[in-house]
C-alpha cells in the first residue's frame, strides 16, 4: 500500500515537472501598471498592442498623470501621454512591447525608458502608413538620457 502511494507520488511528480517544463517554453504573462487620463484614445490603442504582446495590465484611469510622472521621477522632456510601471521600471509613452520585454531581460542601472511626446508610428500612434523615425530613450534618476533603441 505505501509503496503504491509511493509510487502514485513519484509519478504525479514527474508529470507536475514535466508541465513546469513546458510553460517555462511558453512566455510568462509581465503585469504592467499602467496611469492614464480618461480622455486618452491612443493610450487606450497602446494597451491593445500590449495586450496582444503577453501583457497583463492593470489599468488606472486618473485625472493627474503629472502626479504620477513626478512621482516616478519621468521629466519634461521624457514625458508623454501615459505612464506604466513594469517590475519597478518606468515606462512612458508609446514604447514598443519588444523594448519593454528587453528591458526586462537585461536589467540595465536606469530609471526606465521613453518614447517622448506623441511620435506617428509607434504602436498606438499608427496612422496609415505613415512614419516618423524615433529612439526609445533611457532615463536615470540623475535625468542623464541616452538611446535605448532606434527606428528609422
Ligand atoms: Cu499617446
Amino acid at each position: 500500500m505505501n509503496l503504491l502511494k509511493g509510487f502514485l507520488a513519484a509519478a504525479l511528480l514527474a508529470v507536475l515537472s514535466s508541465v513546469n517544463a513546458e510553460s517555462a517554453k511558453t512566455e510568462a504573462p509581465v503585469e504592467i501598471v499602467v496611469y492614464r487620463s480618461p480622455t486618452c484614445g491612443c493610450c487606450e490603442k497602446w494597451l491593445a498592442h500590449l495586450k496582444q504582446n503577453n501583457f497583463v495590465i492593470k489599468d488606472i484611469v486618473t485625472d493627474d498623470v503629472q502626479a504620477i510622472k513626478d512621482k516616478y521621477g519621468v521629466s519634461p522632456e521624457m514625458a508623454s501621454c501615459h505612464t506604466a510601471i513594469v517590475n519597478g521600471y518606468v515606462v512612458e509613452g508609446h514604447v514598443p512591447a519588444s523594448d519593454i520585454k528587453n528591458l526586462l531581460k537585461t536589467k540595465p542601472a536606469i530609471v526606465g525608458i521613453a518614447v517622448p511626446g506623441m511620435t506617428v508610428g509607434t504602436p498606438g500612434m499608427e496612422m496609415g502608413d505613415k512614419k516618423e523615425p524615433y529612439n526609445v530613450m533611457s532615463f536615470d534618476s540623475q535625468n542623464h538620457t541616452a538611446v535605448f533603441n532606434s527606428y528609422k
